[in-house]
């Protein structure tokens, strides 16, 4: 047989490295980094050259399956899709819209189809319960954004070719290829920035993996971020560092938030976020005065306390410098069209919803996950009691270990997924989804965060194996089953249209790629046969500076609200926790680190990355000691009223008191081969979890930052013996 190469790109993670794909009839035979790719340029890592082994994972979901006791049968689609149709249908009419609800995870987000489809299928339920792994992850930045800018989805992106001052909070680049910015090969980039003579700071509990490479470490105690960033505003404010009056006409609210942040002294901060006052105001001082700079943050202050501050206080900084909307500052992308203009045109966050209690509404149109347990198990005739889970893995990803007993609580899970995981478990049904190899895609969702704009759609390198579908097909068909057969939504419209071919005896089916052809050949500076054309993908117009202020910000005045409201009034909670942050604590504070060898809860099983026996803890040399605990041993963590056994390992690049540790881990019970051998256990069963624990503004789950013991499973001598 031939060997066929495909170009295509990875849709792990927001990087979007492009790939070639080596195939032989119906098997991948190799996949290499993409050196054509205009912007990865060769980049790929372990995971993305690793897409071969998921494809053919024996450990994959080939079949729809239904629980039969205590194990799961297979059955065909038809039935499946009737069976689930059925009771989605009985639910709503005995319960109401409000009893069905669909947990929507990261790999959603990566797939352009299974996102509109989504929507689109909650929509056709008529329920407002969508929930989405974004608020278990950055729902504050969503929030902040519609508050400040009139629409989740801007964020101004990091000029990394011209910048020459970075500051990152809470990301680790060298693990994760950052967030909210499409950088392949993210360290090289922030490498680039200090050869040519500018300054990168790290500032993080951990010198994590970036910090060791490039630039300098700035050591913070964790959740405190907040502080820094107010201390360093309340300076370029007072020193008079900024452009806002230059800047009048397109920004409103500074007196108020100059009125607001004048408390937050540096020396004040310095106290509680361990960071000299001189050097908070040095910091401030060089950021505002250096030609070309940025502030950047992601989850390492995304989950904690204050995201929501935090991230509105740096967006102010980043503004009133004047480095939103200038070359080496920071640029918002347009997108292959108008995708800003787009998400306004569709609505995109303003759909109203609430949970239940009305104490949080949806960001980005979708409900925090840290309330999904109480919306099942808070008793009520509108309790959920249907969940649809979409690519996602709420049991384990969701912070409080109270989602296993909730799942239970259902009278119907359905879990469309690529592998069996913690949540598929608990389901009634289990449909096996495609992986990115076997669809055609193009990176809609993230096309806003595009450092440098580029425009790339792949088609499916292969068809799909076993009976694995699409997503947008089996929302498709269960709207279409659960609902009267016609609704004006894109399920009813293209599964109409396919029930029909189908009916007429033809196994084709209508792709939505149709629709996305039309959307381009409208909208778009490119047409989709163009980029068929040009697999490797094509080089858009830059972002121009100057092209957003003023012009695309989706406020009514088309001024960006430097003081919303609900944001000021946080500032209290800001104040009211300072001196908990320096108060003596007996434990350990709990902070997460990403691995480049695993991707949240779901690359453990591939056969090709070698993973660690167990996810490794990092603790500082003089919190070991105390605890008598050696490096490489084993350790007892407990939280939440919960324990989990990890190794240890001893080094200085943490802060004493912080304990770090990889989330996404125990998989005993998963069913996975090699997963479920692999020790440790699930880090968010230490964590506190529920409503209680959301930022009161976003709704963000709060997953950093709280304490937990530590104490050696042997102690020091009955280790040394041990090991001697
Ligand atoms: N303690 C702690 N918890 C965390 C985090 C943390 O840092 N610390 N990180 C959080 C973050 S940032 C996120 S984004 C969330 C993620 O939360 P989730 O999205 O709930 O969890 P994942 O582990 O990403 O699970 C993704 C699932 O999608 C499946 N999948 C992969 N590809 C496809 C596909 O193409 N189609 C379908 N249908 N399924 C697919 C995988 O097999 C896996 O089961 O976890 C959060 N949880
Ligand atoms: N290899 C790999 N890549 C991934 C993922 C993965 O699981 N594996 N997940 C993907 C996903 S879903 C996401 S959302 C992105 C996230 O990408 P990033 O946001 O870059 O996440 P991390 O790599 O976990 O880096 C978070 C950093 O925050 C630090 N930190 C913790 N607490 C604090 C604090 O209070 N203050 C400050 N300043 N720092 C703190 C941690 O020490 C850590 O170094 O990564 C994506 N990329
Ligand atoms: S960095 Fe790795 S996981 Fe992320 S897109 Fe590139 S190849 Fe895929
Ligand atoms: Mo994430």
């Amino acid at each position: 047989m031939t060997i066929e190469t495909k170009v295509t790109y990875c849709r792990i993670c927001e990087a979007l490295c492009g790939l070639e794909v080596d195939v032989e009839g119906d098997r991948v035979v190799d996949v290499r980094p993409d050196r054509e790719h205009p912007v990865s340029k060769g980049f790929a890592c372990v995971k993305g050259v690793g897409l071969g082994g998921l494809h053919h994972d024996p450990d994959r979901l080939n079949h729809p399956l239904k629980r039969v006791g205590d194990s799961f049968e297979r059955i065909s689609w038809e039935q499946a899709v009737r069976e689930i149709g059925a009771k989605l249908a009985e639910l709503r009419k005995s319960h109401g819209a409000r009893s069905l609800a669909v947990y929507t995870g990261n790999p959603t987000f990566f797939n352009y189809k299974s996102f509109f489809f989504v929507e689109q299928f909650v929509a056709a339920l008529g329920t407002p319960n969508l929930f989405a792994s974004h608020s278990i992850d950055c729902n504050n930045k969503f929030d902040v954004a519609q508050r400040m800018y009139g629409l989740p989805t801007i964020h101004p992106v990091v000029d990394l070719a011209r910048v020459n001052f970075l500051m990152i909070l809470g990301s680790n680049p060298a693990a994760s290829q950052m967030s909210f910015i499409q950088a392949p090969n993210a360290v090289q980039r922030l490498k680039q920035i200090v050869r040519r003579g500018g300054r990168v700071i790290v500032v993080d509990p951990r010198r994590n993996e970036t910090a060791q490479q490039v630039g300098e470490h700035q050591p913070i105690r964790p959740g405190t971020d907040v502080y820094l960033l107010l201390a360093m505003l309340q300076v370029v404010l007072s020193e008079k560092l900024h452009a806002a009056a230059r800047l009048a006409p397109l920004l409103r609210g500074f007196d108020e938030l100059e009125r607001a942040v004048a408390p937050f002294t540096p020396e004040r901060a310095a106290t509680v976020t361990g960071i000299a006052a001189n050097t908070i105001a040095e910091l401030a001082r060089t950021y505002a005065s250096t030609d070309g700079a940025a502030l950047y943050m992601s989850t390492g202050v995304n989950m904690g306390p204050f995201g929501s501050v935090a991230y509105w206080i740096l967006q102010c900084l980043n503004l009133l410098t004047g480095n939103v909307d200038r070359e080496g500052g920071l640029l918002q992308p347009r997108g292959p069209f108008d995708l800003l203009a787009l998400a306004s045109a569709l609505s995109v966050g303003k759909r109203g919803r609430m949970t239940r209690d009305g104490r949080f509404h949806g960001v980005v149109d979708a409900l925090p996950a840290g309330a999904l347990a109480e919306e099942i198990q808070t008793p009520g005739h509108d309790r959920v009691r249907a969940l649809v889970v979409m690519s996602g893995n709420p049991a384990h990803s969701i912070p409080g270990g109270r989602m296993a007993a909730a799942l239970d609580a259902l009278d119907l899970l359905v879990c469309v997924d690529i592998y069996p995981n913690e949540t598929t478990r608990h389901a009634h049904y289990i449909l096996p989804a495609t992986d990115m190899l076997e669809r055609s895609d193009y990176p809609i969702t993230t096309s806003l965060n595009q450092e440098t704009p580029c425009a790339q759609f792949t088609e499916r390198v292969l068809e799909p194996a076993y009976e694995r579908r699409e997503e947008w097909r089996i929302l498709s068909d269960l709207a279409r089953t659960a609902t009267a057969w016609w609704r004006p939504t894109l399920c009813h419209l293209f599964g109409g249209i396919n029930a029909l071919l189908s009916r007429a005896g033809l196994s084709s089916q209508l792709d939505p790629d149709i629709l996305l052809g039309l959307l381009f050949r409208v909208l778009g500076d490119v047409s989709l046969d163009q980029l068929r054309d040009h697999p490797h993908g094509v080089l858009l117009s830059p972002a121009a500076p100057g092209s957003f202020l003023g012009k695309r910000v989706y406020t009514r005045d088309k001024r960006v609200d430097l003081a919303p409201a609900g944001l000021v009034a946080d500032l209290v909670r800001v104040r009211n926790a300072e001196a908990s942050f320096t108060d003596r604590r007996r434990g350990l504070v709990l902070i997460g680190r990403r691995e480049k060898r695993s991707h949240n809860s779901w690359m453990h099983n591939h056969a090709g990355i070698q993973q660690p026996a167990s996810p490794v803890a990092l603790m500082h040399p003089t919190d070991a000691q105390k605890r008598g605990i050696l490096s490489r041993s084993l350790v007892r963590i407990a939280g939440n009223g919960q324990v989990i056994e990890v190794l240890v390992e001893v080094t200085a690049t943490v802060q004493p008191g912080v304990l770090v540790l990889p989330h996404g881990w125990g998989h005993e019970r998963s069913g996975l081969t090699r997963a479920s051998k692999l020790g440790g256990g699930n880090v968010n069963t230490l964590l506190p979890g529920g409503s209680s624990q959301l930022e009161p503004v976003s709704g963000q789950a709060i997953m950093l930052g709280h304490e937990v013991q530590v104490e050696a499973v042997l102690s020091t001598a009955d280790g040394k013996a041990a090991q001697a």
